[in-house]
C-alpha cells in the first residue's frame, strides 16, 4: 500500500518515472484501478491546481504533474475495459474552443469505451463546426463536453445554440463535464446532463440512452 501513497507524491511532484514505477506496483497489488484514479491521481492533481491558484505552484509544475499523471494513465487504461458488455452507442468527445486541458476529458472517454461505448476523441480546442461536423458524420447518440476555464465554460453554450440551428438537437444528447461545470448551468444552457466525475459519467450515458 505504501506504492499508492508515493503515487500520489510522484504526480503532485511531476515525477513521471517514480509515477509509472509506482503505478506498476499497485496494478501488482491488485489495488482498483478507479480507486487508484479517483483517491489518488486525481486528488494529487487538486492539490497541485490549488497550490497553483495560492501561488506556490506555476504552469511548468501543472505541467509535469499533467504529463506525470498521463503516463501513469496510461498503465490503467487497459484494465478499465470490460469486453463483456455490447456495443451501447457512439459518443463524440472534446474541450470545447479555447481550453486545452484533457486530462478529465481523456479519463471520461476511457471509461467510456470501457463500458461499451464507441468514442470519437476530437481533441481539445474544438469548434462548434468540428463538434457538428463529427455528431453528423457518425450519428453519435451522445456529445459530450469538456471545459477546465470559466472563460471557456460559456463556449458549450454556444456549441448547444449551434447544434440547435443546424437541426440536430434532436437526435444528439449532451453530457457536460469540468471542474467549473455544475448540474445548474447545465440546465441553464440545456445540455441533457452533468457529472462530476468520469464513474458518474458512464453511469449518465446509460441513463440518458435510456430516457
Ligand atoms: C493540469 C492543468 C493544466 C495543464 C493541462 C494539461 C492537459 N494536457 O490537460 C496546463 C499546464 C496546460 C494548464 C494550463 C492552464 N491552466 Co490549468 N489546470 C490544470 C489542473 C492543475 C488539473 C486539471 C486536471 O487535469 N485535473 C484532473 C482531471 C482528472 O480532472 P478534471 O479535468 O476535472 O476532469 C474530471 C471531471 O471534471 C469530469 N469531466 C471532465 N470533463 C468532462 C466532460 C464530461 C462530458 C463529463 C460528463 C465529465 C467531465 O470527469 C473528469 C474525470 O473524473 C487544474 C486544477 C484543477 N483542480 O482542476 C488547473 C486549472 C483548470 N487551470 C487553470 C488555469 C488558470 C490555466 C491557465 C490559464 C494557466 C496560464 N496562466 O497559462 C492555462 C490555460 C490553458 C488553456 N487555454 O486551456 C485554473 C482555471 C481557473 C479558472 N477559474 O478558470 C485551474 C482551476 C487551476 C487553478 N486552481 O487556478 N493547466
Amino acid at each position: 500500500m505504501e506504492s499508492i501513497d508515493k503515487l500520489y507524491e510522484a504526480i503532485l511532484k511531476g515525477n513521471l518515472p517514480l509515477a509509472v514505477e509506482m503505478t506498476k506496483i499497485a496494478i501488482e497489488e491488485k489495488i482498483d484501478p478507479k480507486s487508484i484514479i479517483d483517491n489518488y491521481m486525481s486528488k494529487a492533481m487538486d492539490e497541485i491546481g490549488s497550490r497553483f491558484e495560492n501561488g506556490k505552484a506555476f504552469v511548468p509544475e501543472l505541467l509535469m504533474s499533467a504529463r506525470a499523471m498521463k503516463g501513469a494513465l496510461e498503465l490503467l487504461k487497459p484494465l478499465l475495459v470490460d469486453n463483456n458488455i455490447p456495443r451501447a452507442g457512439t459518443i463524440v468527445i472534446g474541450t470545447v474552443k479555447g481550453d486545452l486541458h484533457d486530462i478529465g476529458k481523456n479519463l471520461v472517454a476511457s471509461m467510456l469505451e470501457g463500458s461499451g461505448f464507441e468514442v470519437i476523441n476530437l481533441g481539445v480546442d474544438i469548434s462548434s463546426e468540428k463538434f457538428i461536423a463529427s455528431v453528423v458524420e457518425h450519428k453519435a447518440n451522445i456529445l459530450c463536453l469538456s471545459a477546465l476555464l470559466t472563460t471557456t465554460m460559456n463556449y458549450m453554450k454556444e456549441v448547444i445554440r449551434a447544434i440547435e440551428t443546424a437541426g440536430v438537437r434532436d437526435k444528439v444528447k449532451i453530457m457536460i463535464g469540468g471542474a467549473p461545470i455544475n448540474s445548474a448551468f447545465a440546465k441553464e444552457i440545456g445540455a441533457d446532463g452533468y457529472s462530476s466525475n468520469a464513474n458518474a459519467a458512464v453511469s449518465l450515458a446509460k441513463q440518458l440512452l435510456a430516457s
